[in-house]
């Protein structure tokens, strides 16, 4: 009987995983029966946007993280496809920061050119899944959201793509049941022109406290405050955005800081992360993990130590984004296919997890960071056929990009880099990103 295995999701993880079996396909290679579950209504993951918050149409919890207007945090050169360019996607070389609907669009392509469309099956939630000693097998039980109606079936391997920057972390803080404003998560975020004149708090010293404030900043927001918990962000910020120690309390309508000053404010954004969270998911094959580059139990970032006929794809933090997806979803197929050999001593696989933690822990900044994970993607793919980049210039525009972020917070979008899969060299943008208030696909193409 064909083997099957199960995909959880259908981000740009799980959209990896369904590449790098059908690569193997067309190659002429026998692959399993590939059944992917994704619980939104179409493709994309976190960039499949919605207006939604809170519940869908369905009561499940809204899974996207991201806003209108959010164009790309890192350079496009650092996350390319090595087997589906931009220029081949758009037909020519595109500006380096693109908005979310052009990498939507991006992704989307390479996914339809392979014409895996039929393998998903959408609107449908994985509810439970569950390993069956005796048998070796998984039963995975998922809801038909449409039909309305729950089903089992059974797979040799489950695949867990499922994403990390979708379950909000929401701390509390003295006063928040009695502020006068509004008090929001970023999972919640959805349009800036809504804090335009407005004084906005915003807690966290991450990518999102830096971006959603930029966002709120460029949309006409009166003021901005960052609070910081451990350290701040400490860039060159605009005259009216300012970065305080820890909030201590808030009452009807102000802040107060740890050192001792307060600030009135309109609205509360919380930066504050995400968390691992997988309801579908027994104690026994449930990853808990800090978010960290290398991710808890994970054999080579991807097998589950504990039973690994169980593969978690996407699960670190991120420099690396989509490349690194697919160097770990041709890992995964061929560790499926057979093709790669994981150790059956469990010791084994526990000693690579805690070598890849003492690892990232020697490293002593971002730029350490940056090379550690380029080269956890070095190794993957050198154990496939995944298309061999240069990893290393990759990393080269990551360094650029943040020397650029330190020069000029507002304006380093306004760059261009050279792609590692053409070598062609990215146009500058036609409108500084400050000034680009429109950010259609369209728009962003007329380069
Ligand atoms: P996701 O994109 O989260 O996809 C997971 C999929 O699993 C979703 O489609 C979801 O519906 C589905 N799913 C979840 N649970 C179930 C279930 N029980 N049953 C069925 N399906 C399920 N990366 C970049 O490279 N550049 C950026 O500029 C960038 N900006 C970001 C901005 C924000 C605000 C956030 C939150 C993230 C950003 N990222 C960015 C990082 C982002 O994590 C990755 O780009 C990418 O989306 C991760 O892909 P994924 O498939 O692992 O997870
Ligand atoms: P991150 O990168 O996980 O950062 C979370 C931030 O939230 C970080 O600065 C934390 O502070 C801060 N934090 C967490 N808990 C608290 C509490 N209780 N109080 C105050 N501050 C807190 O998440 P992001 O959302 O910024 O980024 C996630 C992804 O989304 C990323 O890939 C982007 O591309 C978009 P710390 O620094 O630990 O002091």
């Amino acid at each position: 009987m064909t083997k099957r295995v199960a995909v959880i999701g259908a981000g740009p993880s799980g959209l990896a995983v369904l590449r790098a079996f059908q690569s193997a396909k067309a190659k002429g290679t026998e692959i399993p029966e590939v059944v992917c579950f994704e619980k939104q209504a179409n493709w994309g993951g976190l960039w499949n946007y919605t207006w939604r918050t809170g519940l869908d149409e369905h009561g499940e919890p809204v899974h996207c993280s991201m806003y209108r207007y959010l164009w790309s945090n890192g350079p496009k050169e650092g996350l390319e496809f090595a087997d589906y360019s931009f220029e081949e996607h758009f037909g020519k070389q595109i500006a380096s920061y693109p908005p979310r609907a052009v990498l939507f669009d991006y992704i989307e392509g390479r996914v339809k050119k392979a014409g895996v469309r039929d393998w998903i099956r959408f609107s449908t939630t994985v509810r439970f899944v569950k390993y069956d000693e005796a048998t070796g097998m998984f039963t995975v039980t998922v809801h038909d959201l449409k039909e309305d109606r729950m089903y089992e079936e059974v797979f040799d391997n489950v695949i867990c793509a499922s994403g990390h920057f979708s379950t909000p972390n929401v701390p509390e803080y003295p006063g928040f049941s009695s502020f006068g404003g509004r008090v929001l998560h970023a999972h919640d975020f959805r349009d800036a022109m809504e804090f335009n004149g407005k004084d906005i708090l915003l807690l966290g010293s991450s990518y999102s406290a830096e971006d959603i404030g930029s966002q709120c900043w460029k949309y006409g927001a009166k003021s901005i405050t960052v609070a910081y918990r451990n350290a701040p962000m400490g860039f060159n910020w605009p005259d009216n955005w300012k970065e305080v120690p820890a909030l201590v309390r808030v009452d009807e309508t102000t802040a107060y800081f740890a050192d001792g000053t307060s600030k009135k404010v309109d609205a509360i954004i919380l930066c504050t992360g995400y968390k691992h969270h997988f309801p579908f998911l027994p104690d026994d094959l449930r990853l808990k993990t800090a978010n960290r580059l290398a991710a808890a139990d994970l054999y080579k970032g991807v097998a589950w130590v504990h039973n690994p006929k169980l593969f978690y794809v996407g699960m670190q933090d991120q420099w690396f984004t989509f490349n690194m997806f697919d160097a770990q979803a041709w890992w995964v197929r061929d560790a499926i296919l057979g093709r790669i050999a994981i150790p059956t001593d469990k010791a084994v696989l526990q000693k690579d997890v805690a070598d890849r933690v003492a690892g990232e822990d020697a490293g002593a900044d971002a730029h350490d960071a940056i090379h550690y994970q380029g080269d956890y993607v070095k190794e993957l793919i050198a154990e496939t056929d995944y298309p061999s980049f240069d990893v290393d210039g990759a990393c080269e525009a990551f360094f650029e990009w943040k020397d650029h972020k330190k020069k000029d917070i507002m304006g380093f979008r306004n760059h261009a880099y050279r792609s590692v899969i053409t070598g062609t060299m990215a146009p500058i943008h036609h409108t500084p990103w400050k000034d680009a208030l429109e950010d259609s696909m369209e728009s962003y193409l007329r380069n």
